[in-house]
């Protein structure tokens, strides 16, 4: 009411791929368009987690360790996104601590406990193609709408938990076109801990780091970005090369070779060339797009893709990078 914090109206809209079948949930926000790009790198801008308005403030002190507040979102297009954010300054890049896995994991696992239809995910987004506005380490969460079933969900169901090793790879699904890697949690969640969560979620980022380093050839001028999504069921990495379709530049196309002109050759009648569609999106793509909940701000790039799902997974793949399931690592 005294408007700390402001809820963005939107639609939602379920889609699915018609290649992967990977299900989409559109969230359509107009008037985000209106808003000025937040920029991280930008110097004028301060730091909204270092003193945040106290009607935000959920709990000061949320690990009674005074590692961690929980505030609430202010800019939210959901009910209910909050925002996990270290008391002290800690950079957006760094990597996730034990302690901040286990933070997150139990949160998870007590949301998740006040109703059974209901799953919260907590995301992480690092670096600066991740999509992440914000460079004091937070981490946020918000409900999966309940009749909405995420790839990763399919992809680990009926699955055990494992660490990866040699011979056995972290999961990721053939179908979309982006990399990512998923290891599912054990069922019961007393049997996680802080050396589990912190083991899985290490054996990714090292798949995410190699894949950098494997890259660093052709893009010299990469910087390690990625996304941490997690829920009760499994744990996800996603490495970033953009944080916005509109930074993707396509590799240019080999030029055709010229036609030979023969003296003999009849002239053949030009064929009318057809207007080539245009397929392209403007997205801004954080965490939740890699579990296939997008943002959406303008009417256009809303229109292409109710037209043609499938632009979606074409997104995150220019925002992130080819998918490595048939190949083994070196
Ligand atoms: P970041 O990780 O840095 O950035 P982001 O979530 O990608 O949101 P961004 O700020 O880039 O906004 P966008 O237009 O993409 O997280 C920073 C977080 O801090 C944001 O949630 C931001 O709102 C919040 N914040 C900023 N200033 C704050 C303050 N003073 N006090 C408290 N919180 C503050 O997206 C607009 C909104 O939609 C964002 O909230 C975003 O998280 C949310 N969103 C994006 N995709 C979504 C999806 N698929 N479903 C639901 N919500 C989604």
């Amino acid at each position: 009411k005294n408007g700390s914090l402001k809820l963005t109206e939107s639609t939602s809209k379920k889609l699915k791929d018609s290649v992967s079948g990977m299900p989409y949930l559109v969230n359509f926000a107009p008037i985000l368009a209106e808003k000025p790009e937040s920029n991280s790198s930008s110097e004028s801008n301060e730091d909204p987690f270092e003193n945040p308005c106290d009607d935000l403030i959920v709990s000061k002190d949320i690990n009674e360790d005074g590692s961690y507040k929980l505030l609430l979102n202010k800019y939210p297009i959901v009910p209910e996104h909050i925002l996990l954010v270290t008391n002290e300054f800690k950079d957006q890049s760094s990597a996730l601590t034990p302690n901040d896995l286990m933070l997150a994991y139990k949160f998870i696992c007590k949301m998740d406990n006040e109703d059974e239809n209901i799953r919260n995910l907590v995301f992480y987004n690092s670096g600066p193609a991740s999509g992440s506005s914000q460079n004091h380490k937070h981490l946020q969460s918000f409900k999966i709408p309940s009749n909405f079933i995420t790839f990763q969900d399919k992809l680990c169901s009926g699955k055990d938990h494992f660490l990866p090793n040699i011979k056995d790879e972290p999961l990721q699904d053939n179908k979309v076109a982006f990399a990512h890697f998923v290891l599912p949690l054990p069922e019961d969640s007393t049997s996680v801990d802080e050396d589990l969560l912190a083991m899985s979620y290490f054996s990714l980022l090292q798949r995410t780091l190699t894949f950098f380093q494997d890259w660093l050839n052709e893009k010299p001028d990469l910087v390690k970005s990625y996304n941490v999504l997690l829920t009760k069921n499994w744990i996800c990495l996603v490495p970033r090369s953009h944080s916005k379709t509109s930074d993707y530049k396509p590799e240019p196309k080999p030029e055709e070779p010229m036609e030979k002109i023969t003296e003999e050759t009849e002239e053949e009648p030009k064929k009318e060339e057809e207007p080539e569609e245009d397929l392209t999106v403007d997205l801004s793509i954080n965490a939740t797009g890699y579990a296939g909940m997008v943002l959406v701000k303008d009417q256009e790039t809303y229109d292409k893709i109710l037209k043609t799902p499938d632009l979606i997974d074409k997104s995150l793949f220019e925002c992130g990078f080819p998918n490595t399931s048939d190949k083994r690592p070196n």
